[in-house]
């Protein structure tokens, strides 16, 4: 068991002792792994500007309204939907289009606005409930 420890913890030091090289060797030869495993990083980031650019709406649902029940959003731009009510409620589209799915008390959805975004909807289990966006921009 020790001698294995042993060999293990020799194996790591080598490894430490050869990296700085590599690291040397990885900034002036762009082929090697090192640099591209860096890469996708940048890619994420890349993906979430878009919906950074945009602005992030809060629109609550409580008492059986949707608060505010009339909201200007951009293409690109977030809501963030929050059920406050007991019971479960959604923001659907009136043609269904988009739908933050049912929302039990104090769970959230994020859904993003696109330039084709329906602007009419309503909650599935409370058609009575209905609310606008105003694309606008
Ligand atoms: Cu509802």
């Amino acid at each position: 068991m020790s001698d294995l420890n042993r060999r293990a913890f020799i194996g790591a030091t080598v490894g430490t002792i050869v990296a700085p090289p590599l690291l040397v060797a990885a900034c002036s030869s762009p082929t090697t792994q090192s640099v591209q495993a860096a890469q996708p990083e940048p890619v994420a980031k890349a993906q979430t500007q878009p919906a950074a650019g945009g602005q992030t709406h809060t629109v609550e649902i409580k008492q059986f309204k949707f608060v505010p029940d009339t909201l200007s959003v951009r293409a690109g731009d977030q809501i963030k939907w929050i059920n406050k009510d007991i019971v479960p409620h959604t923001a659907t589209a009136t043609d269904e289009s988009w739908d933050t799915g049912s929302l039990a008390k104090n769970e959230t959805a994020v859904t993003v606005v696109s330039a084709t975004t329906t602007e009419e909807y309503f909650c599935v289990f409370h058609p009575h409930m209905t609310a606008t966006l105003k694309l606008v921009g």
